[in-house]
């Protein structure tokens, strides 16, 4: 995950890749509980309370894949904003959307987990990070991210003997 001051980057990665997402009927869910209160949102005895739900649509009859915000309300989900910035294919493994952070309220701080499996098998759904339906983590949009290190060309003389500690860097 990464964000930036108005949107948060999902990129979930699977074991395998899905051939066809319309016949494998590929379910992807990013649960997010925006106002970290469990008694707000889907009702829970051990949960976080969900309050929105990123959820790929695929139907088949339009031979269309859709990214779509639902969001809680009452007794259920609701469809509220369709997501236009993703990637999702048929034989890769990596799913990718961008969720502008306003539609879900612009929160500082949310939880989260994400939930991958099929629609043809509900016994094929795997929860992250911890296959723990109650578990899930906080996404804090404060933090600075820090950017990748600079790639270092290092320089050894030939039949040194050295570690971590001693590399000698060119440049
Ligand atoms: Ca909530």
């Amino acid at each position: 995950m990464k964000h930036d001051d108005k949107n948060v980057y999902f990129k979930i990665e699977t074991y395998r890749p899905c051939k066809d997402i319309l016949k494998e009927k590929a379910l992807v869910q990013i649960n997010m509980d925006s106002d970290q209160n469990s008694l707000t949102g889907k009702p829970t005895t051990d949960g976080m309370g969900e309050d929105f739900l990123i959820h790929i649509e695929t139907l088949e009859y339009e031979d269309g894949i859709f990214l779509e915000l639902w969001i809680w309300e009452g007794e259920g989900w609701y469809y509220y904003e369709e997501l236009s910035d993703y990637k999702i294919g048929d034989n890769l493994n990596i799913f990718e959307v961008k969720l502008p952070l306003e539609l879900i309220g612009s929160p500082k701080k949310f939880n989260y987990w994400i939930g991958v499996g099929t629609w043809l098998d509900e016994t094929q759904f795997d929860y992250y990070p911890n296959d723990d339906p109650n578990y899930y983590m906080e996404y804090d949009t404060t933090k600075v991210i820090l950017e990748d290190a600079l790639e270092l060309t290092v320089d050894l003389p030939d039949n040194i003997t050295t570690y971590i500690e001693s590399l000698l860097v060119k440049g």
